[in-house]
């Protein structure tokens, strides 16, 4: 198949997968967690709760034009884009109130994550909720909206699944295609922190708890 050609892990069965230096896929992450506080049924009621409270809304780019991916926050900080750049807010502008708290199950997964690919003590202020329509797509940037690129960022992927571009520290550098189904959990840091990365279109396809959508959770330190 043409879509997977690039893809080094498709046909792999590792639980665990090292993508390059500093960036690691955990597969199925999400179904393996069974404690109390973190596990798939907790994690999204708590994801439930905060769509619920807060809305997702397409931004507009610096450069004037409307995100197709629909955002909201969760967490002390909010990832924002307006005409005037990109930054991070303390406060919802759609509200003028500040993000919902980040869930304690949110906080488990991430820290759980981060450590178990090697970055220990990952404690995020910031989860950015991304929802993928049908034919929605990212394209390719860098996240360097943070300050301080030492601590990594944790991408949790969840409903219909998407293929991810990893590309290299330049724009035209070559990217690989990488599969993220329901559960998987890309962290991702060191020397990669500042790659080029985006989504593929969303392809029509259903999951039990997320119809036709998938949504991105993208946990990081920003402040
Ligand atoms: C997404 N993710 O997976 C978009 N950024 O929907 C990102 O933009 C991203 O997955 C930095 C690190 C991991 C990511
Ligand atoms: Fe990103």
């Amino acid at each position: 198949m043409d879509l997977f050609e690039n893809d080094l892990f498709a046909s792999q069965d590792e639980q665990q997968v090292s993508i390059a230096d500093g960036a690691m896929l955990l597969r199925h992450f999400v179904q393996q967690q069974k404690n109390a506080s973190l596990n798939e049924a907790v994690l999204l009621a708590d994801l439930n709760y905060i769509l619920e409270n807060s809305s997702l809304r397409q931004m507009i780019t610096p450069g004037g034009f409307t995100m197709s991916v629909a955002m909201t926050n969760c967490g002390a900080l909010g990832w924002v884009s307006d005409r005037k750049g990109y930054r991070y807010t303390t406060l919802d502008p759609s509200t003028g109130l500040p993000w919902q708290p980040m869930p304690a199950s949110f906080l488990a997964l991430a820290s759980a994550t981060a450590a178990q690919a090697g970055y220990a003590d990952f404690v995020p202020d910031a989860c950015l909720i991304n929802q993928y329509q049908p034919a929605t797509r990212m394209s390719l940037h860098q996240d360097k909206d943070e300050q301080d690129f030492s601590q990594p960022i944790v991408s949790v992927s969840l409903g219909v699944p998407a293929i991810f571009l990893f590309g290299g520290a330049k724009r035209t550098d070559v990217t690989r295609k990488i599969l993220l189904q329901h559960g998987d959990v890309i962290v991702w840091g060191g020397k990669t922190r500042l790659n080029y990365h985006g989504v593929t279109p969303l392809k029509a396809d259903s999951h039990a708890a997320f119809g036709a959508c998938r949504v991105n959770l993208t946990f990081r330190k920003a402040a």
